[in-house]
C-alpha cells in the first residue's frame, strides 16, 4: 500500500477505477484526465499496482529500464511469481544484455534499406486495395482495410504464405489481451486463438518461410551462430505477435478519424505529402498501444511519490501522448502539427523494432488514399473491440467517393 504524507514522501492518490473494464477500454479518454490529473503516481487498489500517465513520468520510466525492467513481463502478470503463459519475448520481456543481443539480430532484419526497398511493393498493394474499395463505395473498413492491407503487405514482406495468415489476427488479438488481468476479453481471446497456435508455432520455423522474407533474414542469424534455432523461431513469433494488430488498430483509427474530421481530410488530399506526419498523429492521438506495465528493480522516487521495489507500474501510453502538458491542443487531431516525440512506439532500449517498418506502410496506404479518395463519411455506428492493450474496433461502417 502505498505511503501516508510524511516529510519525505508525498501521499499517493488511491483510486478504485479499473483501467481493463469494458467502459475504460473503449472510451479511455475521460479516465485518462482522471489519471493525469489525480498527481504524478497513482496506486490502483483493485489490482495493487502503480500506475503513471503524464507524458514526462511515462518517458522517464520508458527510458530508465535499470529501475524499470521487462524480464518480469509487461503485462500485469509478475514473471518473478507466476509462471508466463509462453516462453517469454527475448525482446519485449528480456533486461540487457539478453535484451540486446536479440535485439541486435531482429533490427539488422528490418534495417532502413530493406523497408525502403518495400515500399514500391506496399504503393502497388495501396492502389490495388484502394481501387477496389472505391468501386464498391460502402464496406466494413475493419476486415476491407484495416485488416486486409496489413495481412497482405506484412504476410508478403514476412515471408508466409497467403493460406492461414489471417490466424495472425487472432494470435496477436490474444496476445495482447493476455497482458492484461484475467477479464473476459482476455478469456474470450485465449479461447478464440487456441486453434490457430499450432499454425503460428510451425510457421516461426525456417522451412515455412520464404528464403526472401524478413523471417529467412532472422533465421539467417543461425547460420552466423549468433543464435539458435530455438531464439530464431522466438524472434520469428515476435514479428507475428506484434507485427499485425497494432498496425491492424493503426489503420482502423486512421479510418474513423478521417471519416470523422473532414477539414483534416481536404488538408491532407490537398497536399497527400503529409501522409507520413498524418500517420504519426493518428499514433499520438489515438495510440494503438495503449499500456505496458514495468516493474520496479529498487525503491524509486517520482516527484517525491515513491514506489516500493518488486512493484508492477502500469505506463499509460495513450494518457502521455494527450498531455496537455506535452502538446498544446493535446485533445485535437490535427496531421499538420510537429509532432515531436510521442510514445505511441515507446522509447529507451525497447522502443518498436517495427516503427521504420510500420511507418512506411501505413504512410503508403494513406498517401494512396489521399491521392484517391475524395471524402469519406461514416454509415454506421463504430463498434470498439475492448483489448487490454490495443484502442481496437470490431467495425467501422464506413462510405468513400
Ligand atoms: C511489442 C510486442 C508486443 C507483443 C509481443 C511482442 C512484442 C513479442 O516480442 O513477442
Amino acid at each position: 500500500m502505498p505511503n501516508g504524507h510524511t516529510a519525505t514522501s508525498e501521499p499517493i492518490p488511491v483510486l478504485d477505477l479499473d483501467p481493463f473494464s469494458d467502459a475504460f477500454l473503449t472510451g479511455p479518454d475521460p479516465y485518462h484526465e482522471v489519471l493525469r490529473e489525480a498527481g504524478p503516481v497513482v496506486y490502483l487498489e483493485r489490482y495493487g499496482v502503480w500506475a503513471m500517465a503524464r507524458y514526462a513520468h511515462v518517458h522517464e520510466a520508458l527510458r530508465d529500464h535499470e529501475t524499470y525492467c521487462s524480464s518480469a513481463g509487461v503485462g500485469i502478470s509478475d514473471f518473478r511469481k507466476e509462471k508466463p503463459w509462453r516462453p517469454p519475448s527475448l525482446l519485449l520481456e528480456a533486461d540487457p544484455p539478453a535484451h540486446d543481443r536479440a535485439r541486435r539480430v531482429a533490427a539488422r532484419a528490418l534495417p532502413p534499406r530493406v523497408v525502403r526497398e518495400l515500399r514500391p511493393e506496399f504503393l502497388r498493394r495501396a492502389e490495388e486495395l484502394v481501387r477496389s474499395l472505391l468501386a464498391r463505395g460502402s464496406f466494413d473498413a475493419v476486415p476491407a482495410l484495416a485488416e486486409a492491407y496489413p495481412l497482405r503487405v506484412f504476410g508478403d514482406a514476412a515471408g508466409l504464405p497467403a493460406e492461414g495468415r489471417e490466424n495472425l489476427l487472432a494470435y496477436g488479438t490474444m496476445v495482447f489481451n493476455v497482458f492484461g488481468p484475467r477479464n473476459r476479453v482476455f478469456e474470450e481471446s485465449t479461447a478464440a486463438a487456441e486453434p490457430v497456435r499450432a499454425w503460428i508455432a510451425e510457421h516461426c520455423e525456417r522451412e515455412a518461410l520464404s528464403p526472401d522474407g524478413l523471417g529467412a533474414r532472422i533465421w539467417a542469424a543461425v547460420d552466423t551462430g549468433e543464435i539458435s534455432r530455438e531464439e530464431a523461431a522466438l524472434l520469428v513469433r515476435s514479428l507475428f505477435s506484434a507485427g499485425v494488430d497494432t498496425t491492424v488498430s493503426t489503420l482502423a483509427a486512421a479510418v474513423l478519424l478521417f471519416a470523422t474530421h473532414p477539414r483534416q481530410w481536404e488538408v491532407l488530399r490537398t497536399d497527400p505529402s503529409l501522409a507520413g506526419n498524418a500517420l504519426e498523429e493518428v499514433i499520438r492521438y489515438a495510440s494503438p498501444v495503449q499500456t505496458f506495465f514495468r516493474t520496479t528493480t529498487r525503491e524509486v522516487e517520482v516527484e517525491g511519490r515513491r514506489i516500493p521495489a518488486g512493484e508492477k507500474v502500469l505506463l499509460f501510453l495513450g494518457a502521455a501522448n494527450r498531455d496537455p502538458r506535452q502538446w498544446d491542443r493535446a485533445g485535437e487531431f490535427d496531421i499538420t502539427r510537429r509532432i515531436g516525440a510521442h510514445v505511441g512506439f515507446g522509447s529507451g532500449i525497447h522502443n518498436c523494432v517495427g516503427a521504420a517498418f510500420a511507418r512506411v506502410e501505413g504512410e503508403a496506404l494513406v498517401s494512396v488514399l489521399a491521392r484517391r479518395v475524395t471524402g469519406w463519411e461514416s454509415t454506421g455506428d463504430p463498434i470498439p473491440r475492448p483489448n487490454n492493450t490495443l484502442r481496437a474496433f470490431a467495425s467501422l461502417p464506413v462510405r468513400i467517393w
